[in-house]
């Protein structure tokens, strides 16, 4: 897998059923860090996100604010857009529901479904939650405080009795269970796959995959009375995306199968389970990899609108940079464990990682080289061992790096790259250039060149979490843009001596607390 020049990654498809919140803007960021970290690597990247208009929950919401559904997706998913694009994402396409290419995409996987003979006419009796578009047995089920039934999730569910065509899904609890068994790596992380297997060694019932109460949907080909249950249609985003039903387009062939779904763990199994169920009755290649990110909680509290905690991650941008934003998600958070947000968690890593760490390195070497070197960057004199070491240090990051990012573990990744400012900022502080200025300007520009040399490799690292801020700092090192790939690290791109570099400034300023008005 590592030697496929290619690589397909997505995101869950959202929800418009309302404005984005942070969970969504965390999701978007973890999968564009781990786009962008494939692409400077070398790879000819995929990056499909979008949104999932169809379903009850987008009906009945539109109900309740005395509009259609139409009308309550034309309102929300420009929203969903504009946060992507807010927040810097390099998605190649924004993928919505109720576009013609995904009908036709829908209908032909159902229809290939069909003619496996996987799929049946029948009457379905059971419980469905509106809120989580899922059916639950009733042994799942408890007791709600007034009586009414919950699911495991802790939302409401009510009886469903309506024909209905059925996936035979309980025929594939087999061919599944092989398919875990020979591609370990297939779900991620190991807790999330151990739930899955587990689930799936417990017996499949078939699944209810159309529904006739409502039009709302891409409607079942050949009998329009029903439409498609709304997790057959978002699934299939991920193959319309690079043109199914083409498959002979040249972006199927070259995408398909997609590397990565990144999603969130509520919604692992219907990716773990429904997903490569369909596709293997349909005869298509399975996703070679899906990883169930956790949830993110306002200081430990699940967001609501009646504790009036959602917050609009767009707003948070404003109020912090989009560069710190994307730092804190993907730092703060192990990526697959749930983790918390807070002003008092931004505000510490903006100063501390990246104005202090970072910043001033960066910040204080160039601005000596602003002011003892003329602006230029100075020829290296013979190295010290602490010289050769810090280089080193550098040079030698990337494959740990990129083991990291084979993993998921995004934070892990950041933390090896502040790791090496950490050594670079000790390395500055204890061989004082500013001491030798007098005395042995040639060893002053020795130490500035080596930190500014490893300034470079840091930042050519970070373009991936943050690239405006990476950018930046490369453009003060005068880094010319084709040099910024991760083949430029190491000896292969060391800074040129004698460059001119333009004036340097602060990339990253200090949050400092606006004052709080008098009451
Ligand atoms: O599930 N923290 O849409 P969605 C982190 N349409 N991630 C969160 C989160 C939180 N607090 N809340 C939600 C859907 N998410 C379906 C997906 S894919 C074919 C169809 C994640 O708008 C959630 O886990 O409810 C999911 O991955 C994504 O946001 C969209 O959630």
């Amino acid at each position: 897998m590592a030697d496929r020049q290619t690589y397909y990654i997505t995101t869950a498809i959202s929800y418009p059923n309302d404005a984005p919140h942070i969970g969504h803007a965390y999701e978007a960021v973890a999968t564009d860090a781990l786009a962008r970290f494939r692409r400077l690597q070398g790879k000819d990247v995929f990056f499909l996100t979008g949104t999932d208009e169809h379903g009850i929950k987008m009906l009945q919401t539109a109900r309740k604010q005395g509009i259609t559904a139409t009308e309550l997706a034309d309102r929300n998913t420009p929203k969903f857009r504009e946060m992507v694009e807010v927040l810097d994402c390099s998605n190649d396409d924004f993928i919505s529901t109720r576009e013609e290419r995904h009908k036709r995409a829908s209908q032909e996987l159902w229809r290939r479904m069909q003619a496996a003979g996987d799929i049946y006419l029948d009457k379905y009796a059971g419980w469905y939650s509106v809120r989580d578009e899922a059916y639950y047995d009733e042994s799942e089920l408890t007791d709600g405080p007034d009586g009414a039934k919950l699911s495991p999730q802790g939302t409401p569910v009510e009886w469903v009795e309506e024909e209905s065509y059925f996936f035979r899904l309980s025929a594939f609890q087999d061919r599944l269970l092989a398919h875990y068994e020979a591609n370990p790596g297939f779900i991620g992380p190991e807790t999330r796959a151990n739930e899955v297997k587990s689930f799936v060694r417990g017996g499949l019932r078939d699944l209810s995959v159309s529904r006739t109460t409502f039009d709302w949907g891409v409607p079942v080909p050949d009998d329009p009375k029903h439409v498609m249950y709304v997790w057959v249609d978002a699934l299939t985003n991920y193959i319309t995306g690079v043109g199914f039903p083409d498959e002979e387009s040249e972006s199927f062939k070259k995408y398909w199968p997609a590397d990565a779904h990144i999603i969130g763990k509520d919604i692992i199994r219907f990716h773990a389970i429904y997903w490569p169920a369909f596709l293997m009755s349909a005869g298509v290649a399975l996703p070679r990899q899906v990883f169930g990110h956790g949830f993110l909680y306002n200081r430990g509290e699940k967001m609501s609108k009646s504790v009036g905690n959602v917050v609009d991650p767009i707003a948070l941008v404003r109020e912090y940079g989009v560069d710190q934003i994307r730092y804190f998600l993907l730092r703060e958070v192990p990526f697959g464990q749930d983790g918390n947000y807070s002003h008092d968690g931004i505000v510490q890593r903006i100063n501390a990682d990246l104005a202090n760490d970072l910043g001033n390195l960066a910040q204080r070497s160039l601005s000596m080289i602003a002011k003892n070197c003329g602006g230029v960057l100075p020829e290296p004199g013979a190295l010290t061992e602490a010289d050769e070491a810090i280089l080193a240090a550098a040079d030698g990051l990337l494959p740990r790096v990129e083991a990291e990012i084979d993993a998921f573990a995004i934070h892990r990744a950041l933390e090896l790259v502040w790791g090496l400012i950490a050594d670079a900022n000790r390395y500055f502080a204890g061989e004082e250039p500013w001491a030798h200025k007098k005395t042995n300007p040639e060893r002053m520009g020795t130490i500035l060149y080596v930190t500014a040399e490893v300034v470079r490799q840091a930042a050519v690292l970070a373009q991936a979490a943050m690239p405006q801020s990476g950018g930046k700092l490369l453009d003060l090192l005068s880094v010319p843009d084709d040099a910024r790939g991760f083949e430029q690290l190491g000896a292969a791109g060391r800074l040129k001596p004698s460059t001119e570099l333009p004036k340097p400034e602060a990339v990253f300023p200090r949050y400092v607390e606006p004052e709080r008005e008098a009451s």
